[in-house]
C-alpha cells in the first residue's frame, strides 16, 4: 500500500536538525585530533566505538542491529512485511588520518534521523527501513578505499581484503575480530542482501553547491578511479663514501618517476585528478642512499576511456625511470565512473523541488559506497554543500540546516519507496 502524502509529510517535519546536530558533535569527540578534526581510521578501536555509539542510539529505539562477516553494520526499524526487502541508507563512519567531522558520518547519521523521525511520527512502513555504516570506507590504514562495500557486492573476495594489512603489519583480519568482539550483535550469513533502494547522502566535498548557491546536489554518477602501488628498490650505501655513479638511490629513481607521471598526467582542462598521498622512503635515514620506496597513485577521471588510456601507460613509464633500480608496478583498485538510476534521480530531483530547495545536478569527484550498490540495486546520492567545499581535512564543516535540508529529502524518498 503506497505511503500517504501525510504519513510522509509526518516523518519529513519530525526530522529534527538540533538532534542531527547534535550526533555529529558526539561522534566528533570519538578520534578528535584536538585540531577540530577527527582520526578514526577503519577497524580502530575509535571506529569500534563510533558505531557503539550508534548502536547504543539505535538499541533506546527498538531497531534492531547485524552485522556481516567484513564488518558492515545494519540498524534496520522494522515493517509490516518482515520479508520485504529493505529501503537501505547509509555511508561510513571511519576516516582519514586527518579527516573531517561530516566525511562520511553525515550519511550514516541522515540515515538515522530518518529511522528516529518515522518513530517519532508514530508511522508504520510496509518496507523495513535500514541505516548502513561500511567497513573502511576510506582505505587510508587499509586499501583499498570502499573495501566493506567491495567485498559485499562480491567485487573484492572476502579472503583478500581479510590478509590486508596496514604499515604497522596488523591485518584486516585481526583489527576486524577485536572490532566484531566489542560489537556483539548477531552476525548475518550472507552479503549481497536483498534492498528494495539504496540512498546516501553525503558532503558534496568539492565547492559546487556552495559557489553556485545549492543546496542540494542531485548526483548523477561517480567519477572512475584506479590506484596502484609502485615500489622501487635500489640499494642501501653510505652517504659519504657512495660515489653517484655506482649509486642505486631509489628515491631518485622514484622522483623521475613522479616527474614523468605528472608530465603524462597533466591535463590543462585539470578534469584529469592525479595525486601521490603516500610516499615512504626506507632506511628513511639522512645518511644512508634510499634503497626502497613505495609511492601510492590515486588516479580519476570521469570518462572510462581516457582512464584506461592514461591508467595502462603507469607501468611502463615507472619500468622507464627505473634505470638502475627495479620497481614493481600494481594495480590495487580499477573502478570504472558510474551512473545512478534514473528513477532514484528523479525522486531526489522532485522531492528537492516540493521542498523548495536550490538543486542541481553534479557528478562525484570522491568515490562512496554507493558506486557498489549501484551495479546491485536501484541507487542514488544526494550531496550538501560543505564550507570552502574542504574535506579530507580537520577543517571540514557543514551547516546544521543544510545538513538537516538534505535529510528532510532523505526521508521523503525512503518513506516514499518503503511501500510495497
Ligand atoms: O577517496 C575517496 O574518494 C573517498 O573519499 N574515500
Ligand atoms: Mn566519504
Ligand atoms: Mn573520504
Amino acid at each position: 500500500m503506497a505511503t500517504s502524502s501525510a504519513t510522509i509529510a509526518a516523518v519529513v517535519k519530525a526530522v529534527r536538525e538540533d538532534r542531527l546536530w547534535q550526533r555529529h558533535m558526539d561522534l566528533a569527540n570519538i578520534g578528535a585530533t584536538g585540531r577540530g578534526g577527527v582520526n578514526r581510521q577503519a577497524l580502530t578501536p575509535e571506529d569500534a566505538e563510533a558505531r557503539l555509539r550508534v548502536l547504543a542510539w539505535a538499541a533506546t529505539r527498538g531497531f534492531s542491529p547485524s552485522v556481516d562477516a567484513i564488518g558492515n553494520v545494519f540498524i534496520r526499524r522494522p515493517g509490516t512485511d518482515p520479508t520485504a526487502s529493505p529501503v537501505v541508507a547509509g555511508s561510513h563512519l571511519d576516516t582519514q588520518p586527518t579527516g573531517g567531522n561530516f566525511d562520511g558520518v553525515y550519511g550514516v547519521l541522515a540515515a538515522f534521523e530518518v529511522l528516529e523521525a518515522a518513530s517519532d511520527a508514530g508511522v508504520t512502513t510496509d518496507r523495513p527501513l535500514e541505516a548502513v555504516v561500511w567497513t573502511n570506507e576510506e582505505g587510508a590504514r587499509f586499501q583499498p578505499t570502499t573495501m566493506g562495500s567491495a567485498v559485499f557486492a562480491g567485487a573484492l573476495p572476502l579472503e583478500t581484503a581479510l590478509a590486508t594489512t596496514d604499515t604497522a603489519g596488523v591485518s584486516v583480519a585481526q583489527a576486524l575480530a577485536e572490532t566484531m568482539q566489542r560489537l556483539a550483535i548477531p552476525q548475518r550469513r550472507a552479503f549481497r542482501c536483498p534492498m528494495a533502494v539504496y540512498l546516501e547522502a553525503h558532503i558534496e566535498q568539492g565547492p559546487l553547491l556552495e559557489t553556485t548557491h545549492h543546496t542540494i546536489g542531485i548526483v548523477s554518477g561517480i567519477q572512475g578511479l584506479r590506484w596502484f602501488r609502485v615500489e622501487v628498490t635500489g640499494e642501501e650505501a653510505h652517504a659519504g663514501t657512495t660515489p653517484r655513479r655506482i649509486r642505486k638511490d631509489a628515491f631518485v629513481a622514484a622522483v623521475r618517476m613522479v616527474t614523468a607521471l605528472q608530465e603524462l598526467l597533466y591535463d590543462s582542462a585539470d578534469t584529469v585528478r592525479f595525486t601521490v598521498g603516500r610516499f615512504e622512503v626506507t632506511p628513511n635515514s639522512p645518511n644512508t642512499v634510499p634503497g626502497r620506496v613505495l609511492f601510492t597513485i590515486d588516479l580519476r577521471h570521469p570518462q572510462a576511456e581516457v582512464l584506461s588510456r592514461l591508467g595502462d601507460q603507469i607501468e611502463a613509464l615507472c619500468r622507464a625511470q627505473a634505470h638502475d633500480c627495479s620497481v614493481v608496478v600494481t594495480e590495487t583498485l580499477s573502478s570504472p565512473p558510474v551512473e545512478f538510476d534514473p528513477a532514484i534521480r528523479a525522486w531526489l530531483t522532485q522531492s528537492a523541488a516540493r521542498q523548495a530547495l536550490a538543486h542541481m545536478d553534479i557528478v562525484s569527484g570522491a568515490t562512496h559506497d554507493a558506486k557498489y550498490m549501484a551495479d546491485l540495486y536501484p541507487s542514488g546520492m544526494l550531496f550538501v554543500p560543505c564550507r570552502g567545499g574542504i574535506s579530507h581535512n580537520e577543517a571540514e564543516y557543514a551547516a546544521p540546516a543544510d545538513l538537516a535540508a538534505g535529510t528532510r529529502i532523505l526521508a521523503e524518498v525512503m518513506l516514499t519507496l518503503a511501500h510495497h
